[in-house]
């Protein structure tokens, strides 16, 4: 059975370094099943074994989150993916390749190119399902215990927010029991997205939803 935990993060009135968990929904846990947490916040603030960034081909940087990453990581993740540019061209859509993580508060940076929305007749679901389930396999791959996403694509790829998710949800169902103890953290920095998910993976919750602030 899948387990289920729901943050919400206070982002408006948090200092810059500092982060606070306002409650957790617990839900169905399982052990020999990955453990699922659904976080509302800034991913550069969330400690995981890898953060996968929703990069662009050329690796170097860009706009939003991608940009709050490197800078937050700091000039050596840029270092590194130039030398990785410089040895494969570019990141196609789909791949996923592994930095260190600079000062982010994880061993691993995977970035990963997702699809841009072209109206959904151009293979974007299974290049988004790629994007997380590469990120997966390097995980497991690497032993790691636990890995975070934000939800690829779902910004200036304008890949629809609803159908974004769905794709996660479909990437769970397939490989929530190939990654038996490893902790997926989903984190959304729009309470709309962050109900997306919720709302995603209620379905699993049955009665045993339960809630408590901490
Ligand atoms: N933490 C968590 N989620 C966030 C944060 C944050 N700090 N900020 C935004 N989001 P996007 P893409 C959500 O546009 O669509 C870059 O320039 C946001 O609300 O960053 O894959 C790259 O270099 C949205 O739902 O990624 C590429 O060129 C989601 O993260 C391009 O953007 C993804 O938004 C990739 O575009």
């Amino acid at each position: 059975m899948m387990g289920l935990l729901v943050f919400d993060f206070c982002k408006c009135t948090a200092p810059a370094d500092f982060v606070q968990i306002l409650f957790f929904v617990v839900h169905s846990f399982g052990e020999d099943d990955m453990d699922i947490q659904l976080i509302q916040g800034d991913i550069t603030k969330v400690s995981a074994d890898a953060i996968v960034n929703a990069a662009n081909s050329s690796l170097m940087g860009g706009g939003g989150v991608d940009g709050a990453i490197h800078r937050a990581g700091g000039p050596e993740i840029l270092a590194e993916c130039r030398e990785i540019i410089s040895r494969i061209g570019s990141c196609n859509k789909g791949q996923v390749v592994p930095t260190s993580a600079g000062r982010l508060k994880a061993r691993y940076l995977f970035h990963t190119v997702g699809p841009v929305w072209q109206g959904g007749a151009a293979g974007e679901a299974e290049l988004l399902a790629r994007c997380y389930e590469g990120s997966l396999c390097l995980a497991m791959e690497r032993n790691l215990s636990s890995i975070t996403f934000r939800a690829i694509s779902s910004g200036v790829y304008g890949y629809p927010k609803e159908e974004a998710v769905q794709v996660v949800r479909s990437v769970v169902d397939r490989w929530h029991e190939k990654t038996a103890g490893l902790t997926v953290i989903f984190v959304n920095l729009s309470r709309d997205m962050h109900r997306l998910y919720e709302k995603m993976f209620a379905g699993d919750a049955g009665a045993n939803l339960s809630e408590r602030k901490i």
